[in-house]
């Protein structure tokens, strides 16, 4: 039984691998993860590490390339690592996520007003085109990343979407200042948080966490001051399934405060106990993040909501796809980024993280965007090596080379490693 099973399965990798080259999607991969007890063909081929995304199917949603699906109710389509390639990551093959399940499908823009409300002077509803005219355009080019990017690394598993590498993005987002539309309303003194919803539903009662998604911000946070209200994403109108016809961008923090849709900005004169803030994405006050399944059984961890993303760094090339060649220079290359600063520092290691070597870093486009790296090299043995990078930012935060643990799944910035073949090249 277990060893037809076993020759089965390696049938289907062997058939898959032939319609991938096929350029045909393998069907293996329409399986869902939970099923996939077993790595399964990467479409990185046989050498990748086929962790760098999740292991899903693809699947193709409007105005979008075809993505790797995690569930579809609410949408959770993850990035394929080649297109990370750039500093930019094209609108098409971002990433989404979304928590509930009825999301919009099309808006009114001659309808749809941005409303901010609360503790607040005078309520103003503005009309995409009040954005347009009455405030000054400002851009900004920032990574949206979610905080459970990377979290099927987690050891022990822990429950949520288990995204590989590809649950982040980065962008060129231009619109206005939430600090500019905040004085049009005139927010009261004693107002402590800001409340960001979008125009999304969910089944669940009013009130409750299933019902309508929204997140705050403590109204002494810095990162208000570098917040827009986006309406667009690399130069185009965002795209419905990445917020349509506008979205906050918290420059530096994980994305659950990005809201899409956005419509209502409300300042509360008391902390926002809603579901997600009070419950969801939250992390435990220590060190890094961590913690231990023992320490959370004994109900010992004080927890706070998730901030600023921690320092990353990641090899889209070489993916391990193909053998290398002694003595053909190949060059290694990927994007890093810091919620806490500018990246000064990418260095580089041939084996495995003994030994470490500077990277040349590409253009900056300001503190919280990806920036590229690159590295030449020109292997001349003939081998197995393992490619490792980690990053520095400018407040010295390294990428440190232990796991973290918590049960969101958040937080993870562990060094990233990737084996490749070199082979002769007589
Ligand atoms: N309206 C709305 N905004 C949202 C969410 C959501 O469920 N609804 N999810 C947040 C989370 S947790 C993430 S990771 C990002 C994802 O942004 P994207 O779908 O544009 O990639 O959106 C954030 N903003
Ligand atoms: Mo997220």
């Amino acid at each position: 039984m277990m060893e037809n099973a076993i020759k089965r399965r390696a049938f289907l990798r062997k058939a898959a691998s032939v319609l991938a080259a096929a350029g045909v999607l393998p069907l293996v991969k329409a399986q869902t993860s939970s099923q996939a007890s077993e790595a399964l063909p990467s479409f990185t081929g046989p050498q990748a590490n086929p962790y760098w995304n999740g292991v899903n199917p693809f699947v193709v949603y409007p105005q979008k390339l075809p993505l790797l699906r995690l569930t579809d109710r609410g949408i959770q389509l993850e990035t394929p690592r080649q297109y990370f390639r750039t500093a930019f990551t094209p609108n098409e093959a971002f990433f989404v996520r979304y928590h509930l399940d009825l999301i919009p499908n099309s808006i009114d823009l001659s309808s749809w007003r941005l409303n901010i409300e609360g503790n607040v002077e005078k309520p103003v509803s503005l009309s995409m085109q009040d954005l347009l005219e009455r405030f000054k355009p400002v851009s900004i080019a920032a990574v949206n990343q979610c905080s459970g990017n990377s979290r099927s690394r987690f050891q022990p598993r822990v429950p949520g979407g288990q995204w590989g590498n590809g649950a982040m993005g980065n962008a060129l987002w231009t619109g206005v200042r939430l600090m500019d539309l905040l004085s049009a309303a005139g927010v009261k003194s004693d107002t402590v948080q800001l409340q960001f919803q979008g125009l999304e539903r969910g089944p669940g009662p009013e009130g409750k966490g299933s019902h309508a998604f929204m997140k705050s911000l403590d109204w002494n946070d810095p990162v208000l001051q570098e917040s827009i209200v986006a309406y667009q994403m690399n130069g185009e109108p965002l795209p419905m399934l990445n917020g349509f016809p506008v979205r906050l961008i918290a420059p530096g923090k994980f994305s659950t405060y990005w809201m899409k849709h956005l419509t209502w900005i409300r300042a509360l004169n008391k902390p926002d106990d809603n579901f997600w803030m009070a419950t969801a994405y939250r992390i435990p006050d220590t060190p890094r993040g961590n913690t231990t399944p023992a320490d959370i059984a004994a109900g010992k961890v004080k927890t706070i909501p998730i901030g600023k993303m921690p320092v990353r760094s990641f090899i889209v090339d070489p993916d391990g796809s193909s053998k290398l060649i002694a003595g053909l220079p190949v060059e290694i290359r990927g994007v890093a980024f810091s919620g806490y600063g500018r990246v000064t520092k990418v260095e580089v290691s041939l084996d495995g993280g003994k030994t470490w070597q500077i990277a040349s870093l590409g253009a900056f486009y300001g503190p919280y965007s990806f920036r590229t790296w690159s590295f030449q090299w020109k292997p001349t043995q003939p081998g197995r090596y393992t490619l490792a990078v980690r990053a520095t930012d400018e407040q010295g935060n390294v990428q440190p080379d232990e796991p973290v643990w918590n049960p969101g799944g958040y937080l993870w910035n562990r060094i990233e490693r990737q084996d490749v073949v070199v082979g002769t090249a007589s």
